[in-house]
Formats: structure tokens, sequence, C-alpha cells
């Protein structure tokens, strides 16, 4: 795909167009583009830009949620793409997934989830500002093999300890193992806080979730970037 698709659905998230971010997934799903090339290359660079931005009030909230917005709806279209690949492999393990107690953000989450079923991993998302005692619950009764928890910011990050700690209190820790990620997230944090992984982005969570099922006893952190 010319790099100008990718720069306009860049665009489209900065412009808060959900019409716009739609119309250029359709398009690439025609053109036979990869759903996660798609997003990578155009759609989280403008995340990314949104962020910077916001951070330098140059945007406000609202601006934020219309990009938000149109990232759901490039997704609402690439989603199901992706998660096709996924239908006709064996089961590769059961994932529960979330973010954190506090914190509302989803995208990347859900991003994680999606390439995760992509590659036959099957997810349970529990959605958004989720306790950690509801990770164990959800652990214990689909007896998961892998607990993925997200945060975005510096505030709820520390929840993810509180994860870790309801995950150990229900005495599921031999069982169950533990990956962290969130864009405040780093390899070090996910050591500090006892947890077995940190993958910095949606396709390093899939490779990390493959080492980890792959994990006989649990071990030093491990990071996949
Ligand atoms: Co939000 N927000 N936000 N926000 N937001 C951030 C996160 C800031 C960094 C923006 C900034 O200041 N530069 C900032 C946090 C600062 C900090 O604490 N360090 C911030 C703030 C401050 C806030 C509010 C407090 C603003 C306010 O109210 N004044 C508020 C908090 C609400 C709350 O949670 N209680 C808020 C609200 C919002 C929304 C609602 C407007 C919207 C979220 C909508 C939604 O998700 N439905 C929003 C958004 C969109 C963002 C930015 C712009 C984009 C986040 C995003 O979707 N990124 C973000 C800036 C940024 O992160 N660059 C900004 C794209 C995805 C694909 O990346 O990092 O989420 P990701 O996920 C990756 C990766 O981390 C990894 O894989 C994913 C896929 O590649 N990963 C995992 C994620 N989870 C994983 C779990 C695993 O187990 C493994 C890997």
């Amino acid at each position: 795909m010319p790099d100008d698709n990718f720069s306009a659905m860049r665009q489209s998230i900065i412009d808060g167009a959900p019409d716009t971010a739609s119309g250029l997934a359709q398009q690439a799903v025609s053109a036979g583009v990869a759903p996660i090339d798609a997003i990578n290359n155009g759609y989280v660079l403008g995340m990314h830009d949104v962020g910077e931005q916001f951070a330098r009030g140059q945007m406000y909230l609202p601006d934020m949620m219309a990009s938000a917005e149109a990232m759901r709806a490039a997704m609402a279209v690439l989603d199901p793409e992706m998660k096709k690949l996924g239908t006709e492999r064996p089961m590769a393990g059961v994932v529960v997934l979330g973010t954190t107690k506090g914190d509302i953000h989803e995208i990347g989450k859900i991003l994680v989830g999606t390439l995760l079923t992509a590659h036959g991993f099957r997810v349970h998302d529990l959605g958004v500002d989720v306790a950690g005692e509801k990770f164990a619950a959800k652990a214990l009764e689909l007896h998961a093999d892998i607990v993925g928890v997200s945060a975005l910011l510096t505030t709820t990050m520390r929840n993810q300890k509180g994860v870790v700690e309801a995950i150990e209190k229900a005495g599921l820790r031999s069982s169950v193992k533990i990956m962290v990620g969130g864009a405040p997230v780093t390899r070090r944090w996910a050591e500090e806080i006892g947890a077995d992984g940190y993958a910095k982005d949606a396709m390093s969570a899939v490779e990390l979730a493959r080492q980890l099922m792959e994990q006989k006893t649990p071990a030093a952190v491990v990071e996949s970037v």
C-alpha cells in the first residue's frame, strides 16, 4: 500500500474522523493489505501523535475522544479480518485480559486480544476498570493459562501489582502466567511487580504469550520486543 494511504489513516485519527478512518480501512482490506500493517503503519501512529499533542496542551480531551472513536471505527473493519486468521488454528492457550482498576483505556488491550485470538488463543476480555480480584476469579473459572493486564496511566500502573497479588492470594500463581503492557509500562516495572513478562505492542504480546506457554517453571521476566 502506498505511504500516502498510511499517512491518510494516520491523519484520520488526528482529525478524529471515524467515517474516513473506516473507509480507508475498507479500502485497505479490499486491496489485500494486512490489517496489522494498516494498524501499525497508519492508525497507531496517529494515536501517538494525538497523545503527544495532548501532552503539549495542543489538543483537549474531546479531541482525544474523537480520535479514539476514529480508531474504533477503523478497528471495527480490521478486527474481523484479523480474527479470521485464527479460526483454523489449534487452541494455543486461554488468556484473561483486562485494563486495570481506575483506567478506561481499551484500544491497545482490544488490539492485543484480537491478535491473540488471530493466533489461536482463546481470549476472555474483562473490559476496563477491572479490579485484581475479578482477574483472579475469571482466571480460576476458565483455568486460564495467562492473565494480560493493560494500564495506560502512571497512576493506574500500580494496580497491575494488585492483579499479581490477587492471583497469588487465589492460589493461582503457579498455574497462571501474568503479562503486562501499556504505554507507561516497562520491562523493569514488570520485574518489580513480579509479573512474568512485558510486551511493548500487540505482536510482541503474541510472541510473549507463546513463550510463556512454553515455560515449564516460573523464571525471570521475559521481554518480547
Ligand atoms: Co488518555 N492518556 N486519558 N485517553 N490517551 C494517554 C494515555 C496519555 C499518555 C496522553 C498524554 O498525556 N500524553 C495520558 C497519560 C499520562 C500518564 O499517566 N502517563 C492520558 C491521560 C492523562 C488521560 C486522562 C487522565 C485525561 C483526562 O481526563 N484529563 C483520561 C483518563 C481516563 C481514565 O482512564 N480514568 C484519559 C482518557 C482518554 C480517552 C477516554 C479520551 C481515550 C481512551 C479511549 C478508549 O480507549 N476507549 C484516551 C486516549 C485515546 C489516549 C491516547 C491518545 C492513546 C491511547 C491508545 O489507544 N494508544 C494516549 C496517548 C498514548 O498512549 N500515546 C493518551 C494506541 C494503542 C494501540 O496503544 O499503548 O494502548 P497502547 O497499547 C499497545 C501496547 O501498550 C501494548 O499493546 C498495545 C497494542 O499495540 N499493550 C499490552 C497494551 N496493553 C497490553 C497488555 C499486555 O498484557 C501486553 C501488551
